[in-house]
């Protein structure tokens, strides 16, 4: 708080100065939410709970409790953090004391000193998620179709803990695509490692030959997964997926490392302008191959009709309760990235069940941001998408992380580390 900042005698800041400060964070929300400034529409409360005076410095922070179509519900604080000398002391007393003018105190224990909640809103129209955020400057697009209000949940109280994976390498993506793909295992587990530090919990690993080539090969596979847990503690959830084309006697290589966790894809599915196939006997196959090599599956479900089949891979005894549902939304000729199926998808998920979503290219972000919301995990990375917004790449898969860990907390979801993620997915600690 500056000189200019006091308003009253006594070097006192007036409790406006404060709320221009809750203005400017619901500012910062608003961009990072909508894309929008927004306006301001009322305060619920305002308490002002200790003098702020020229000199002290004041940290604000501010958390989106609730998020609705068009409104959006902040809570605010102050704190004191540093207090100035000059405003308390008369110059007489400074000198007395042998105080400089310009002497401060940081304080043992931040003082709050103002606390309010708010709504804002950012009328639909000027919602730009996700195509334009984070390119200023580019024309406004729709609106997303989401309008239901979903109200994340007191701190400790909701949907809890985030469990945020990277999907880092991908079996099809090339260096065409995008120069960021990592192909070697140096690569690979540097990657791993920034996606760790941004908020991942989860690696979904496939692996390549140095020049790029999709492999499944046991030995790759283990010199990959050596370099990543050498950087870092993620839980490595390997791909028996692979590439398109691929047989299932080899996608089943990497099971020979005994991963944490490997993924089951639940049915077959024209995949672009190919078919990923997917026999109902293989499944069956492959999920017992899976528990064989002790890794938890994640059931990867395309469809609608892949739940269905998860659900009957439990029922069968196949797979073993709880299921861990991966929704892959957006993958062309399968279901779109859209709001109401992932509606419909989730309906399906049994009570003990954690779910989670991936969506493909600029279905990403909206599509994990609503999973966020509703209680799901979310999967990002650039097997899905290679863009952080339109026609800008993102560079590795840790930015990519990085929004979604921000996007979680801001809806009261906190990323958890590899060691709680263990414990709720039922992985033995390492
Ligand atoms: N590459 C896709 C054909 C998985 O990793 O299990 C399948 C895939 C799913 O990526
Ligand atoms: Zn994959």
């Amino acid at each position: 708080m500056s000189a200019h900042d006091a308003h009253y005698a006594g070097a006192l800041v007036d409790g406006a100065r404060i709320l221009a400060l809750f203005g400017d964070l619901a500012t910062e929300l608003l961009i990072r939410l909508d894309g929008d400034e927004g306006l301001f529409r009322a305060y619920e409360t305002v308490e002002f709970l200790a003098p702020v005076f020229a000199g002290d410095f004041i940290e604000v922070s501010a958390e989106l409790t609730a998020i609705g179509a068009s409104s959006r519900k902040m809570r605010f604080e102050a704190r004191k953090v540093i207090s100035g000398v000059r405003s308390r002391w008369s110059a007489d007393a400074l000198a007395t004391a042998g105080l400089s003018p310009s002497a401060a105190d940081l304080l043992p224990e931040p003082i709050l000193v103002a606390r309010a909640v708010g709504t804002c809103v950012v009328p639909r129209e000027l919602q730009r998620k996700p195509r334009e955020l984070y390119l200023p400057g580019l024309p406004a697009g729709p609106a997303p179709a989401s309008s239901a209000i979903v109200t994340p949940p007191e701190p400790g109280s909701g949907p809890g803990p985030l469990i945020l994976t990277a999907a880092i390498v991908g079996g099809e993506l090339t260096r065409a695509q995008t120069p960021y793909v990592p192909f070697t295992p140096a690569e690979v587990a540097d990657q791993a490692a920034r996606c760790r530090e941004a908020g991942a919990a989860v690696v979904h690993l496939h692996v390549r030959t140095d020049d790029g080539k999709s492999t499944q090969a046991a030995g790759r596979f283990a010199e990959v997964i050596e370099a990543i847990q050498a950087k870092c503690d993620c839980i490595i959830q390997t791909s028996t997926g692979g590439e398109v084309g691929m047989s299932m006697e080899e996608r089943a290589g990497p099971l020979a490392c005994r991963p944490e966790m490997a993924t089951l894809n639940c049915g077959s599915i024209n995949f672009g302008d190919e078919v990923f196939v997917n026999p109902r006997p293989e499944i069956r196959k492959l999920a017992e191959r899976i528990r064989l090599a002790g890794a938890v599956a994640e059931l990867e479900c395309y469809e609608v009709g892949h739940v269905e089949e998860a659900l009957s891979l439990l029922s069968e005894g196949a797979v073993s309760a709880p299921l861990h549902l991966q929704f892959v939304l957006g993958v062309k000729g399968a279901i779109g990235a859209r709001d109401e199926a992932l509606h419909w998808m989730r309906s399906l998920v049994p009570p003990e069940a954690t779910w989670g979503v991936a969506a493909i290219g600029r279905g990403q972000q909206p599509m994990t941001e609503l999973a966020m919301r509703l209680g799901g995990h979310a999967r990002v990375g650039l097997e899905d998408n290679i863009y952080l917004s339109r026609g800008l790449l993102a560079e590795g898969s840790a930015p990519l992380v990085a929004r979604a860990a921000a996007y979680g907390r801001s809806v009261g979801r906190e990323p958890v580390d590899p060691a709680t993620a263990r414990r709720m997915l039922g992985i033995a600690p390492r």
